[in-house]
Parts: C-alpha cells; structure tokens; sequence
C-alpha cells in the first residue's frame, strides 16, 4: 500500500505551510506505543535514569528507544513525508513534547528553524504524532498559515520556566492570534509542519496528558551550518552528500553507548542552539 499524500494535500502544505489530520497509526498502534513509553519509563528507573528521564525523553530520543525509531520508519509516516521531501529522508531529532494534566507548560511563538543551525531551509519538515487526545484544553498546537514564507525572524529569549523551548525564545514580532488554527488531533493522527511557520501550544487544562512525539526529517541536501558537524539516521534512500554523519537506531531501551553517543552529539548540536544566548542552555531545543 502507498501512503503518498494527493496533489491537494501537496498544495495545502505548499500554501499553508502544515497540514492535518493525517490518520497515520491506528488505536492499537498507539496502545502499544503508549506501553513502549511506559516500559521506558520503567527502564530509566531501573537504570538510575529517572532523573534525567525528561531530559532524555525531551531531545534526540530516537538515539535511545527504538520504537520511536520504528514508528519513524513505518511506511505511513516515511510515505507521506517522501510525498513533500523526496525519496532520501534522514531522522535529525525525534522528541516528546509531553504536557501533564494541569500543567502550566506551554510553547511561545517561535519558528523551529531559528537556532537549529540549518539555514533557512525548505528541506526540513515536523511530523506532530498525538499519542493522546489534542485538543485546546490539553494546549494543541497553533500554526499561523502561510508564515513559513517569511525568513528566519529575530527571536528574543525569555528563559520562561514555563516554557518548552530550551531558551523559552520567541519570535520579535507581533504574532496576530486570530489568524492561527488550532491543530486538534486524535491519538495516532499526525500533524505536518515547515521549520519556518510560526507555531505555539498554550497550558493543558485538561484531566489527561497530552503527549506528542516529533519528528524532525531531512533530506541529504540539508546541512548543519553553524556546529562542527551534525547527525542524523538514514530512514529511506541514500545519502552521498556527506553533509550527515549517519548514526544506527538503538536495539535496546538507555543503552550505556547509546546514551554516551547522544550526550556527544548533544554538545556538539549546542554551538548551533546556544549561539549568542545569555544564559547557559539546559535543554536542548
Ligand atoms: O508540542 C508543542 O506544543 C510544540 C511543539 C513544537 O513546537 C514543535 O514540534 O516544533
């Protein structure tokens, strides 16, 4: 079976800059990922990780448990991201944007592409997996169309404790809050977006958690710009551009390699996403 996205879709994402509902997993899919996070939980504790786990779960986590990696590589994700990047697709980042019941947290006004080191690229793209219901009570996502057709715009940083982001930046302009839509998922639906369209979460007033896992897809064309070197995980096609240095999926949950090779990369990703920060960066993105 293919999954390519139709030439309206196409369209929509061209013009807009995201698309949604895509119906990609289905319920039992998403009970067994939901189970998988649950078992990584219960590693990390058993590990002595349970500290670190929010940390861990926030950046780069496809580098330790390999389901996000399979739900990364699964023909209903990988075909429709190839249907707007191409045949040769790389893993750069894979990342929990976890909202607990009731929490404060939310996400400022931002566009990803600013402090992630790779140009102002068209060659990126976000895929959104609800791993829960998504609504506005829980703090969905809210795109503004057609603003990934602006560049990089100035962000200031606000160090908000509150905040998701690493630096709680947000974008120096003037964001008009009635043009934004709100991106309402259901578990194992996914949302699609552009590293330049504006985009932002508010709290979860609701009685669940709201759990999203990121993807965050290149093409071999892409290329860090600003840290030494970057990596990411071939998923589809081939890469001979020699702008990535290709890592291999985890075989087991919080391998101690693992977790030595994505500390590694972490430090040499935050040239990029530190650059001109007044303050120290705790979490990475
Ligand atoms: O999950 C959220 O609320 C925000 C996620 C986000 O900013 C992103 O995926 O780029």
């Amino acid at each position: 079976m293919d999954y390519a996205l139709d030439p309206q879709q196409l369209r929509d994402y061209r013009r807009q800059g995201y698309l949604f509902p895509l119906d990609v997993f289905d319920v039992d899919e998403v009970t067994a990922m939901r189970a998988a996070l649950a078992v990584a939980r219960e590693d990390a504790a058993a590990a002595g990780l349970e500290a670190d786990l929010p940390a861990l779960l926030r950046t780069n986590v496809h580098y330790l448990l390999p389901f996000v990696c399979d739900a990364a590589r699964s023909a209903p994700m990988l075909d429709r991201v190839a249907s707007i990047l191409g045949p040769d697709l790389l893993l750069w980042s894979a990342e929990f944007f976890i909202k607990r019941a009731h929490s404060d947290k939310i996400v400022s006004w931002h566009q990803d592409l600013t402090y992630w080191g790779l140009g102002e690229t068209d060659e990126e793209m976000t895929a959104w997996l609800a791993l829960s219901d998504v609504d506005v009570e829980s703090g969905c996502m809210r795109f503004v169309p057609g603003s990934h057709r602006q560049a990089i715009l100035p962000h200031r940083d606000t160090f908000a404790d509150n905040n998701l982001l690493s630096r709680g930046q947000e974008v120096a302009v003037e964001v008009d809050e009635d043009d934004a839509v709100d991106v309402l998922l259901q578990p194992g639906q996914v949302s699609f977006h552009h590293g330049r369209i504006f985009h932002a979460s508010g709290p979860n007033r609701s009685d669940h958690d709201r759990i999203g896992l990121v993807f965050r897809f290149v093409t071999p064309n892409v290329r860090q710009q600003v840290a030494r070197r970057d990596y990411a995980m071939l998923l589809r096609g081939s890469d001979n551009g020699g702008n990535w240095i290709h890592v291999a999926s985890p075989r087991r949950n919080f391998e101690a390699a693992d977790l030595a090779l994505r500390e590694r990369v972490e430090r040499e990703q935050m040239v990029a996403l530190g650059a001109g920060a007044e303050q120290e960066i705790m979490r990475v993105f």
